[in-house]
């Protein structure tokens, strides 16, 4: 992928502030598409329901692709199965529609399907996660600089923890998928050169369920010398508190948490103080995306990608920005 359109907007609460820098132009026109008031039939291939995040971007998909708005919605949700997600790709290729819109789940495995939607000048957007196929097979990506995620979360344990010999363990994201492999590589640039040792690094497949089953695993072998938990999202830390209190440790204290996402559930657990840290990772895109599927219907041109900025909170800054969060 082309040097990302990094944008100069920020992330307000609930909100979410773009801006394009430059005009990468290129994006694929539909044959079917285009025409002020012709309804445009989007097929979404979203990966499932995995988690609070993949909720709160379901909803905003859904609200921006509306009869109202123009629309007519096919869903479909792949279960975080990636050989089902190609399929309804596929199926949306045999249906006609217009314009395809999908959150990858992993990155690879994209090349043949999408090549197929070309072939039958069906332009795609992905939103979200990206995919590693040549990028003249997709129109545009609306998401999230997941590096930089990792890397606010590693600067924040590296700042606090450092300068002493900190124990680590990590719940990974789902194998394959660029928010994982992101993060992860974002997060271990940050914490290099420091006294931080990573006990154990796992995937919980970005689930509550997982997220506990693999801290179990990690409490069972390394105990009370876990000082610190980094989890690739809300959820999986979510889940980890459970197992940690099961184990008579109390999060947050005993075991310090940082997370990514910033959903609800998150930062209420981070007001509570059985977070430390989470950084944000705004699931708000359909209005984005749905702006772009227009221009590229219309044959218009679009930026090759768009970035939306996140920020991040401590326990009093959660306090603070939790009665206005949309999500
Ligand atoms: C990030 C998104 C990730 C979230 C998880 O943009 O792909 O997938 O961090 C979700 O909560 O399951």
């Amino acid at each position: 992928m082309k040097a990302k359109n990094i944008l100069a907007g920020f992330a307000l609460v609930g909100a979410i502030a773009l801006t394009t820098a430059g005009c990468a132009g290129g994006g694929n026109t539909a044959g079917g598409g285009g025409g002020d008031d012709k309804v445009i039939t989007v097929g979404f291939a979203q990966t499932g329901s995995e988690s609070g995040w993949r909720s709160a971007n379901t909803e905003s998909m859904k609200e921006a692709f509306s009869e109202a708005n123009g629309f007519n919605l096919i869903f479909n949700a792949a279960d975080n199965k990636p050989e089902a997600q190609i399929a309804a790709v596929r199926s949306f290729i045999n249906q006609g529609v217009d314009a395809i819109v999908l959150a990858p789940i992993v990155t690879d495995g994209w090349d043949d399907v999408l090549k197929e939607a070309k072939d039958a000048n069906i332009p795609v957007i992905l939103e979200d996660r990206t995919v590693s196929a040549p990028e003249d097979l997709y129109a545009s990506w609306v998401g999230l600089d997941f590096k930089k995620e990792g890397e606010t979360a590693g600067k924040w344990v590296a700042d606090n923890f450092g300068k002493t010999p900190t124990n680590l363990v990590v719940l990974e994201g789902t194998t394959g998928s660029s928010a994982a492999t992101d993060r992860a590589a974002g997060f271990d640039e940050a914490i290099k050169g420091t006294d931080i040792k990573v006990l154990d690094s796992q995937t919980g497949n970005f689930t509550r369920a997982e997220g506990k089953t693999v801290m179990e695993g990690f409490l069972q072998k390394y105990g009370s010398t876990i000082n610190v938990l980094f989890a690739h999202n809300d959820d999986m830390g979510l889940g980890a508190l459970d197992a940690i209190k099961a184990a008579g440790l109390k999060p947050g204290t005993d075991i310090k948490i940082v997370t990514i996402d910033a959903v609800k559930d998150g930062m209420t657990a981070l007001a509570d103080g059985e977070f430390n840290y989470i950084v944000e990772c705004n699931p708000l895109l359909g209005d984005k995306v749905a702006e772009v599927v227009k221009k590229v219907v219309a044959g218009e041109s679009v930026d090759k990608s768009y970035i939306v900025e996140d920020q991040a909170f401590d326990q009093e800054q959660a306090k603070a920005a939790l009665p206005d969060r949309k999500y």
